[in-house]
């Protein structure tokens, strides 16, 4: 109870920090070298890539650090993006089929970039949709979408996407528990959660050289809530943890039922122990119906699959796979260190930081050094564990980053600040304010076995007065630290793309490199390509028009298309036929009920329009491509039907 009180009295504080009575000049004096720091001259590259989450955007952008400039604001993952095309396009839309059929939005809270040897190679990045469960990869030499898996079973996608070191799975652990299997046993009164209610966690194998996902095998869990996760590296390598809250398992007023405990745990999963059950043939099948799309490198098109079963493994009977290690007050965070050694917990309503300890953890293990269980499933005793608690660090730790030397980072939501700690002594030696209630911290290569200590970026909610106000929505605001020396020293504000939770940060030369730069025409397996302008043609198939079009510099062929009538299917495929970096065109036709086409060098690309009147339509180039852009452009004559 008087944690409580305290916590609510944190939590005026940091409201009256949210609505600005902390002194305005406050961190606003920065000392002279803070903007050399950041300034990255004209015609010079940033240091590291930035890959932010933009939530409830449901896509990505990307920023480069240190200078905090955007590159891109939005790179189109689960939600559709008329700026080109993305869900829009014939070729873009199967990427954004669900089991539910085509989902067009969802909330993209984390990222992760891929690993060897828990070191960033940065070939893909994953992202989370918490609302429509599903895991999506980005390729990195293209920066485009190039796959997402539906994860079934699931109820929520928000403990997602973690990998382990090489990259072997992704994970995704549901934050709603909910009921699972065949329609009678999913129509079941709410108030029965607690038997018929499951957690589940899936593990998503990644294949080593494409990258190509699959629902390897899922785990039956109690029905918590789950929430972050961290994979173990190097020591404790084989090895994933999750926070869970609601270990209290209600299902309504979770505000004050799931806040009942003391403690909640930290799942430790073994899952090299899970992989021997499945190659003993110990999974099961169970029916699960999901969307696996991927997108074509050779036609560029996506396909999307509906599977309908998974492997499953019930840990319950299954011995040694999950151990709980008590976590005081609703963990969010749970942050492995680079040695792989300490696992850290965030309970967001607790006062101390708790850091376990992996040696210990498997020796309790061993030494069944148990306090009780869950549905058979060991709890370890917390002393045990622990390698110490951070005491007094600030109020309501969120998540933690390291800096490879031998230092965490920790995000205070209610007492808005990171708090620079020691991992080995427990000792505070930093802390600096956050403008205002900060959720996530990145660091550079900070969740990996080799941190980049050089920055630290603090991504903050409720970023009031910050910056020009736009009406009653205000942008979120990244704040960049220098975490070089002893004392953190923030150097530079700046706005986000949506609300920014997880990000992630790389040495821009593991990529910068390997950037494609056009499509090779003659590698376009698209079939219905228009390879140069003696391929452009109308073709008409019943009631469906195909116009076979190509765009150079600075024409569309055919620019002046007849015999269409009201009523028919007309698909424009463009063909873009330059072989330059950076010369896209773009389509678009006067009332068509969908977005542009942005077309790539050397891409085919597909809109699809429906005439509903007679008339001739103008069609033209959207995206400015040569000093006759203003003259790329046609007519589309319509008939009566
Ligand atoms: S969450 Cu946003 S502050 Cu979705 Cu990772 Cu913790
Ligand atoms: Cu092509 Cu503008």
């Amino acid at each position: 109870m008087k944690t409580r009180l305290w916590l609510l009295a944190g939590a005026t504080l940091a409201m009256a920090l949210a609505t600005g009575c902390k002194p305005k000049g406050a961190q606003s004096a920065l000392s002279g070298d803070a903007a050399s720091k950041v300034y990255v001259a004209p015609g010079q590259h940033d240091e590291f890539y930035n890959i932010v989450s933009g939530g409830f955007n449901g896509q990505m952008s990307v920023v480069g650090l240190p200078s905090g400039r955007v590159f891109k604001a939005i790179l189109p993952v689960f939600s559709v993006h008329p700026e080109n095309g993305w869900g829009f396009s014939e070729e873009t839309k199967p990427m954004l089929n669900t089991s539910h059929g085509f989902v067009p939005w969802d909330d993209l809270h984390h990222i992760a970039i891929s690993t060897t040897n828990a070191e960033h190679d940065a070939r893909w990045a994953f992202g989370n949709a918490n609302n429509t469960p599903r895991i999506a990869r980005v390729d990195l030499t293209t920066f485009k979408t190039v796959e997402i898996i539906e994860i079934p079973n699931s109820g929520g996608n928000h403990s997602s996407p973690f990998i382990t070191e090489n990259t072997e799975y992704v994970v995704a652990g549901t934050r709603f528990s909910v009921p699972t299997g065949d329609d009678a046993s999913r129509d079941v009164p709410i108030d029965t959660y607690k038997e018929n209610f499951k957690g589940t966690i899936s593990f998503i194998s990644v294949d080593k050289d494409h990258g190509d996902m699959e629902i390897a095998f899922q785990l039956e869990a109690p029905p918590f809530n789950f929430d972050l996760a961290r994979a173990g590296k190097k020591k404790s390598h084989g090895w994933f943890f999750f926070s869970t809250y609601n270990t209290e398992m209600a299902h309504t007023l979770l505000e004050v039922n799931a806040s009942q405990k003391d403690k909640d745990f930290i799942m430790a999963v073994n899952w090299k122990k899970a992989e021997e059950y499945i190659k003993q043939g110990k999974g099961k099948k169970v029916k699960a119906k999901y969307a696996h799309n991927k997108w074509d490198e050779d036609t560029h098109m996506a396909t999307s699959v509906i599977k309908e079963e998974v492997l499953s493994l019930d840990p319950r009977e299954l011995k040694d796979i999950i151990y709980f290690i008590p976590c005081p007050k609703s963990p969010h965070g749970t942050d492995t260190d680079p040695t792989g050694e300490y696992i850290v917990g965030s309970g967001k309503l607790a006062a101390i930081i708790p850091v376990f300890s992996f040696t210990k953890m498997l020796q309790a293990i061993e030494n069944q050094d148990f306090e009780g269980s869950v549905d058979g499933m060991p709890v370890l005793r917390y002393e045990s564990v622990l390698h110490g608690e951070v005491e007094k660090p600030g109020l309501g730790p969120l998540h933690t980053e390291f800096d490879g030397r031998g230092n965490a980072y920790t995000s205070f939501f209610v007492s808005s600040e990171v708090v620079k700690w020691n991992i080995e002594t427990l000792q505070v030696l930093d802390r600096v304010p956050t403008f205002y209630s900060v959720g996530h911290l990145m660091i550079p290569g900070g969740p990996t076995g080799k941190p980049h200590g050089k920055y630290l970026v603090a991504y903050n909610k409720i970023s009031k007065d910050r910056y020009l106000p736009t009406g009653p929505e205000l942008a979120h605001t990244a704040q960049l630290y220098d975490i070089s020396g002893d004392k953190m020293q923030l150097l530079l504000d700046f706005p986000t793309v949506g609300e920014p939770h997880y990000a992630e940060a790389f040495p821009a030369s593991l990529i910068k490199d390997k950037q494609v730069k056009f499509f090779p025409l003659e590698k376009n397996k698209h079939p219905r390509a228009a390879k140069g302008i003696n391929d452009a043609r109308v073709e008409r198939d019943g009631n469906k028009v195909h116009i076979y079009m190509t765009t150079i510099r600075s024409n569309f062929r055919p620019d002046n298309i007849e015999g269409i009538r009201v009523g028919d299917e007309v698909y424009f495929h463009v063909t873009n036929l330059e072989q330059d970096w950076d010369v896209p065109h773009g389509f678009a036709v006067k009332g068509a009920n969908t977005a542009e086409l942005l077309v790539m060098p050397g891409e085919t690309a597909t809109l699809r329009w429906d005439p509903d009147r007679v008339g001739v339509f103008p069609f033209y180039c959207t995206d400015f491509c040569s000093a006759l852009h203003q003259e790329m452009q046609g007519y589309i004559r319509v008939s009566p039907a």
